[in-house]
């Protein structure tokens, strides 16, 4: 499972204020926990910062990656200006979260993408908004899949995101996602998957219950990647079990060493 640190997004509102006072410690403490526990890449979202957002997602990422230069940044942003400001400042390759098959945003990022490489993640949405219908939202994840392979873009830089839709709004949500993801591993198996979590749960109680027992069933499907908040220890543990008990922990290695580190004792 690939690990998308969430922490670092301007929606948190510690997060505004040290982006506003350019508090490099907090910032970078945040990003020294996430890495710790394991994330593979740290999403960050400066969109808050309006105006400056552009200019905040170039500190941010020179910032992390001056202290931890291993680190690899996911620029989470709906502005093409902090998109093209982002991929200047990072070193290697980012993973770009995300594209989507609206036809305005798709024009001026494709030539972005052709210069700049990242990997990237693609939305199941359109001009018509999100619908909820697993067929047309597969097929614009077929079609995104397409556009990209076509740029160039290796299939295993490329990540479908099925978006995730609260089932306490809409009963058959969570049937949805899940159906997408069993229909991207089975047609396009080098292709990842992603999601954010959290919305499944939008509206109910005990949230983090449904977040959790919702990522091991979308990991029963294929999901490979997930934009979570990697310092909530239950779902680490529940991550690391899953993936051991789907066959992809050779020898339990990963379970047994999470558990020598006491990461397995949720008391
Ligand atoms: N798909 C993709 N990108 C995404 C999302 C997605 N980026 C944004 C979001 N969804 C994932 N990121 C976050 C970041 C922070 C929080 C949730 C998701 C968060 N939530 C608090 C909570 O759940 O308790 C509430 C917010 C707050 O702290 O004020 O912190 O789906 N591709």
């Amino acid at each position: 499972m690939i690990v998308i640190g969430e922490r670092i997004n301007s929606t948190r509102k510690p997060i505004t204020a040290a982006l506003e006072a350019r508090d490099a410690e907090h910032i970078l403490d945040e990003a020294r926990r996430q890495l710790d526990a394991g994330a593979g890449y740290l999403d960050v979202n400066t969109a808050m910062m309006r105006a400056a957002e552009p200019e905040t997602m170039a500190w941010v990422i020179e910032l992390i990656q001056g202290e931890f230069p291993e680190a690899l940044i996911a620029i989470d942003s709906a502005n093409t200006a902090a998109v093209e400001a982002g991929f200047k400042a990072h070193k290697g390759r980012p993973l770009l979260n995300s594209i989507n098959a609206e036809k305005e945003r798709m024009g001026s990022l494709i030539p972005l993408i052709r210069e700049f490489r990242p990997r990237v993640i693609g939305l199941t949405i359109d001009d018509r908004g999100i619908s909820q219908d697993a067929d047309i939202r597969y097929q614009l994840g077929a079609d995104l899949i397409d556009l990209l392979a076509k740029n160039e873009i290796e299939l295993d830089d490329i990540f479908i995101d099925p978006l995730i839709f609260p089932v306490s709004a809409e009963l058959q949500a969570g049937n949805v996602s899940l159906d997408i993801i069993k229909r991207l591993k089975e047609n396009y198996p080098g292709v990842h998957s992603v999601c954010g979590l959290s919305n499944i749960s939008f509206g109910l109680p005990e949230r983090w219950l449904i977040n959790q027992i919702y990522m091991v069933l979308a990991m029963g499907q294929g999901l490979d990647a997930a934009i979570i908040d990697p310092l909530d220890r239950r779902m680490m543990a529940n991550i690391i079990t899953t993936t051991t008990l789907l066959g992809e922990d050779k020898a339990c290695k990963g379970y047994l060493k999470t558990y020598r580190r006491g990461d397995l004792n949720l008391d």
